[in-house]
């Protein structure tokens, strides 16, 4: 019997509400929510191709273990999980939790279960090489926000409903549906600003399909930072700050007013490529207008400046009168408390610890991906001997896939937890398949504090999971279970002697014993307990799982976002323009290399609408058409000046690598840069993707640590200099 079921995207930050048509436990197809109280009846063609995921032919779902020949062969769990447990208890006791490390990706940011049992395991474990998407996508923001709040959570949400100018920098929500911001018609939001009369001004070196509908500023690549200390420059100059706010809301105005000085328009405009006066008129319209919000995604974080830039961002909403303030930048309130049991649990830290290799901070508890080969090659105390890699593909996904895959290679043990064999998880030892988002339950964890309106949604799981697939969560559990050990509760603690590992797995696995007598924590216990908590005394709506629960479509808690919370989300109710690290970012910002003559062109990325990252191009749906292939957008100017034409093949050099992939010529991307897709050139167990072709664009990036940006020791994918020549 066929039976509609409704849920929700967890592909994207979107959360687009979603209905099923399942049949004996089989998805038949998806098709949008109409009664989805933020989405209505909007989706994105990856929502709906989701059924081709789940239904793939290529998905893993039996539990695969690496040959001598190095094939995979089907066992069965307990077989996989006996054997990981064994393999990891042996460098637990010989090395240490300093010596295990965890890599996970994106999608794990759209599993509550994941990430918090996850997270359970580095508390029990004391994992040290813990990576993530993060260092190839957001991490400085975290970093900003730390520097300027003192909070990594505190970052501010752009008020779209009300905001009469939005100044969007390295951004494209008509493809990406809109990140570090939660509203899944983004594009009506955008244009209702316009209707209102209101602008938007996209800062971007591609006319990207958002810039194509509003007003473009064709920055050039990676001079992000040089343009907003030239608004804030103008601003300052001619007086247009808002100095009660300034007074109000922030400390050490000064650095940053005698920093700007020196960043006239004139002065940058080699390094924006914009004319002077347009950045004057710019600044003048930002400062007057009623109310103006600063957005930046991945353009604005993937350059050599991230940190700064994310931080300048900010700065600029507060010094215009419009950060925590209705029309600006408006801090979101999350129904749960995690800010507050992040920052309790210590989750929430930057730099608490340092690398081995290049010496960088941790954010979040998570060091730069880029560094992973070298840490698993560097020999001494710390060496990373085992991996985990969830819900991740580093080796399309981090620069310099090669060196990482040769070095997966070198490990004791290497174990990923995946719906398909990748390029990165076919070096593993063993493969362990895990339910895709219709085989679980799930509440947009990641998203509830980035709500432009408050908004909560819990779905129960729509499919049994296929095969012997199993939630991320679970596998932690039992492979805790089977070393004596207690997520969340730290191991070492219990061992406070010179041999710790192995008294402290005793004593772990008394406590086990126990453990296995009580009612088995759940994520869903941890879920309603947190709900239960986060409404008390925090003036937002009361939650209850099982209140969520009788709202299918998700809860609106609220009418939209309001002002005024900076005593709740800065420490000491003030945000700090004069960080020691931010001023010395400043001066290197001097220094910065300019022109290239080897490498005259600068590489950026782009995202497609019908691909997300490395792992949706084995959708048969989304992969159909003339236009699904890989290439490089090139002004025509730049390809006469290479020689290439359109749709030839052509090879893209930089200090680092060098790829090959076709022409295609456009004036959408300014002179002097060129745009590829990342998450191409396929080589894994998927049938269609392999077959689509391309290539891997990030083995143009550089892994070295010197080349890696400062303060958050982000890669740098933006701004690469390339030389492109016929292939
Ligand atoms: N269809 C689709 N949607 C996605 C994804 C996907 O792969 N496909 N991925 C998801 C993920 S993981 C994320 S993080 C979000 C990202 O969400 P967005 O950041 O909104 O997505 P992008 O399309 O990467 O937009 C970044 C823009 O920055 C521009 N840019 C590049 N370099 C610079 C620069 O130096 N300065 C400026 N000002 N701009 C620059 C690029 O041209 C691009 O238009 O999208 C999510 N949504
Ligand atoms: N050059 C360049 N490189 C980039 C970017 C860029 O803009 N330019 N963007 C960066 C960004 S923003 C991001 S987020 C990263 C993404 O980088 P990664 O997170 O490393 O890689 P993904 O391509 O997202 O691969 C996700 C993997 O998770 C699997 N998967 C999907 N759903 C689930 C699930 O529910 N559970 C489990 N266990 N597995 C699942 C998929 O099969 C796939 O293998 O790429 C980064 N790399
Ligand atoms: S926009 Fe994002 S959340 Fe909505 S259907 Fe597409 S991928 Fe899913
Ligand atoms: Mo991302």
């Amino acid at each position: 019997m066929q039976t509609q079921k409704v849920t929700f995207c967890r592909i994207c930050e979107a959360h687009c509400g979603l209905v099923a048509t399942v049949e004996d436990d089989r998805l038949l197809q998806l098709r949008p929510d109409p009664e989805h109280p933020l989405s209505r009846g909007f989706t994105c063609p990856k929502g709906i191709a989701m059924a081709d995921v789940q239904n793939d032919p290529d998905r893993v779902l039996h539990p695969l273990r690496r040959t001598a020949s190095g094939d995979f062969e089907q066992v069965s769990w307990d077989e996989a999980l006996d054997d990981i447990a064994t393999r990891l208890a042996r460098v637990y006791d010989d090395h240490g939790g300093r010596s295990i490390g965890w890599y996970f990706g994106n999608p794990t940011a759209f599993s509550y279960s994941h990430v918090l049992w996850l997270q359970g395991l580095i508390m029990a474990l004391g994992l040290e090489h813990v990576y993530s998407a993060g260092s190839q996508d957001v991490n400085n923001r975290f970093v900003a926000s730390t520097l300027l709040y003192g909070h990594a959570a505190s970052v501010p949400v752009p008020d779209l409903a009300r905001t009469d100018l939005l100044l969007m920098i390295g951004a494209n929500p008509v493809v990406s549906h809109g990140s570090l911001v939660s509203a899944p018609r983004m594009k009506e939001d955008l244009r209702a600003i316009t209707a209102r009369g209101g602008r938007v001004v996209v800062v971007d070196p591609r006319r990207t399909e958002t810039a194509a509908l509003f007003e473009h500023v064709p920055v050039r690549p990676d001079g992000d930072a040089w343009l907003l200390l030239s608004l804030l420059h103008v601003i300052f100059a001619e007086g247009l700050a808002d100095e009660a706010a300034i007074r109000a809301q922030s400390t050490g105005v000064d650095a940053l007013r005698d920093a700007a000085a020196s960043y006239s328009p004139e002065m940058t405009a080699s390094r924006t490529g914009l004319e002077p006066d347009e950045v004057r008129q710019l600044a003048r319209d930002l400062a007057t207008a009623g109310s103006a919000a600063v957005y930046g995604r991945t353009g604005s974080c993937l350059g050599n400046h991230g940190t700064l830039v994310s931080y300048l961002m900010d700065a600029l909403a507060l010094v215009t009168g419009n950060l925590d303030r209705e029309g600006g930048n408006l801090f979101g309130r999350n129904p749960l408390p995690l800010e507050r049991v992040g920052e309790l649990a210590g989750v929430l830290s930057y730099d608490r610890r340092r690398s081995r290799v290049g010496g960088f901070p941790d954010i979040l508890g998570t060091w730069p991906a880029a560094v992973m080969a070298k840490e698993i090659r560097q020999p001494g105390a710390g060496q990373l001997r085992a991996l985990f890699v969830s819900a991740g593909n580093p080796v399309l996904s981090v620069p310099n896939g090669p060196e990482l895959a040769s070095a997966l290679g070198e490990l004791d043990l290497l174990v990923s937890l995946d719906l398909y064999v990748n390029e990165t998880n076919k070096h593993a030892d063993y493969v362990l398949p895990t339910t895709t988002w219709l085989e679980r339950e799930d509440v947009p964890v990641a998203s509830l504090s980035l709500y432009t309106v408050p908004f909560i949604h819990f779905t129960e799981a729509t499919v049994a999971p296929y095969g012997e697939a199993r939630p991320e969560w679970r596998i932690i559990d039992d492979l805790c279970d089977r070393m004596g050990i207690t997520p969340f509760a730290p191991t070492r603690l219990l061992s406070p002697g010179p041999v710790p590992a192995t008294v402290g797995r005793a004593a772990g696995r008394a406590l086990t014993a126990v453990r296995r007598r009580l009612p088995r924590l759940t994520p869903e216990r941890v879920l309603d307990l947190a709900l239960r908590a986060g409404s008390v005394g925090r003036g937002v709506p009361r939650l209850t799982l099982a209140r969520l629960r009788r709202h299918p479509h998700g809860l609106v808690l609220g009418t939209g976002l309001s002002g005024g919370r900076l005593g709740e989300v800065a420490k000491g109710g003030r945000v700090r323009l004069d960080a020691p690290v931010i001023l010395e970012e400043l001066s290197r910002l001097g220094a910065a290399r300019g022109a290239d003559e080897e490498f005259p062109l600068q590489l950026i990325g782009l995202r497609e609408l019908r691909s997300h990252n490395s792992w949706m191009h084995n959708a048969p749906t989304l992969m159909k058409g003339r236009n699904r292939r890989h290439g490089m957008r090139i002004n025509p100017k730049d390809a006469a000046d290479a020689g290439v034409a359109e749709g030839q093949p052509c090879r893209v050099r930089s200090a680092y690598g060098e790829i090959e992939v076709p022409a295609m010529l456009t004036d959408e991307v300014r002179e002097g840069t060129i745009a590829i897709p990342h998450g191409w050139g396929h080589q894994g167990g998927w049938t269609t993707a392999n077959r689509a072709g391309g290539a891997n664009v990030n083995l143009l990036a550089s892994t070295d640590p010197d080349d890696l940006e400062k303060l958050a020791g982000m890669a740098v994918l933006n701004g690469i200099p390339v030389r492109v020549s016929p292939a």
